[in-house]
């Protein structure tokens, strides 16, 4: 059996639009037919603690397989500060995955980015608030780092990615991407409360045009771990900063995000085939070598311990 290539990340509802039959979850079934069949579970061990779920391996209608993670858990029960990101890309790495495609419900800051829409982002600001570990390296285990982050996301997965997603968006839905030198920017929160209107507002002064709280430090430690990553986007609301309107409702935000798991398992089965495909004939450049010269402490400082853990995810520097 060959490993799966690609990981997915998303949330436990786009999950269960998947494989509507897994037992714990009550649901009607309707998709069955057109669902990924689950191949096994494969609870990993990381050197950073467990994932957040099993990473549960996906076979594709051809038999491709995928490796999908639950980011906040099978039964949703870790808040976005609480996400083990180290353990997650990780567990990814481990099993043989190239690249990642995540998925993320975001709040829209734009007026013309519609609840229901889907965006792809190429930029991130981070507001989070150093509080989830963010980095595989320093940590006192003597070992110092500096990834390239100015492009947060994987360019040419993006680009490739875009095309697909729009294909199959049901009508009336748009998809927002970067264009020109206008960047699509996501702004990462550290929750879980949503924003203040103040805070909202800013953000939008910022530039940026959607926000969520789970691509920092995901999209990080992709990067230290010389993963491709993207993130398909669903917007739920329009947050809070809207004048004359109500601030976001839990109760909108809740609706919003079962119709649009559903929409992102009709583009994920677009997707992921074509992905896969793409990553096995290399026609998306692997990230391997991106590190090659983030890495200051010289080879010979390296204590045994941090080559240990650090050869778990980029075995080429820490054999
Ligand atoms: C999820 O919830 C079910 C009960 O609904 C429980 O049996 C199961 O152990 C939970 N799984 C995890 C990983 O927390
Ligand atoms: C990745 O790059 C390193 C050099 O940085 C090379 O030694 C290694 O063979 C490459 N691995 C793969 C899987 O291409
Ligand atoms: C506005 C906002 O933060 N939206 C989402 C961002 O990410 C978290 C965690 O995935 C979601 O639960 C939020 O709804």
């Amino acid at each position: 059996m060959t490993n799966p290539l690609i990981g997915v990340i998303g949330n436990s509802l786009l999950l269960l639009m998947f494989l509507p039959v897994l037992k714990h979850f009550s649901y009607s079934g309707f998709y069955k037919l057109d669902s990924l069949k689950h191949v096994k579970d494969v609870g990993v061990q990381t050197p950073w603690g467990r994932p957040s779920s099993n990473v549960m391996i996906l076979a594709l209608p051809s038999g491709a397989q995928i490796a999908f993670i639950a980011r906040h858990g099978i039964n949703h029960s870790i808040t976005p500060s609480e996400v083990n990101g180290q353990a997650n890309i990780a567990a990814l790495k481990h099993v043989g995955v190239k690249a990642i495609v995540a998925f993320s419900a975001v709040g829209s800051l734009r007026e013309e980015i519609k609840p229901g829409d889907f965006i792809i982002p190429n930029q991130v600001i981070d507001r989070t608030k150093s509080i989830r570990q963010h980095t595989y390296f320093g940590l006192n285990q003597g070992v110092v780092a500096h990834a390239m982050f100015g492009e947060p996301f994987t360019t040419e997965l993006s680009s490739f990615i875009a095309p697909l997603v729009k294909q199959v968006l049901p009508s009336g839905l748009n998809l927002h991407t970067n264009h020109g030198d206008r960047d699509s920017t996501l702004v990462c929160m550290e929750g879980p409360q949503f924003s203040t209107r103040a805070e909202s507002r800013m953000y939008r002064q910022l530039g940026a045009d959607i926000i969520n709280m789970s691509v920092i430090p995901e999209a990080k430690l992709a990067k230290e771990a010389e993963l491709g990553y993207s993130l398909i986007c669903t917007s739920t609301d329009y947050d809070a900063w809207r004048m004359n309107e109500e601030p976001v409702t839990v109760a909108e935000v809740i609706k919003t995000l079962t119709t649009n798991a559903e929409n992102s398992k009709f583009v994920a089965q677009n997707v992921l085939q074509h992905v896969h495909d793409a990553i096995s004939a290399n026609k998306i450049p692997s990230q391997n070598g991106s590190m090659q010269f983030s890495i200051v402490t010289s080879k010979d400082k390296f204590t045994k311990e941090s080559k240990e853990k650090l050869s778990y995810i980029l075995p080429d520097y820490f054999k």
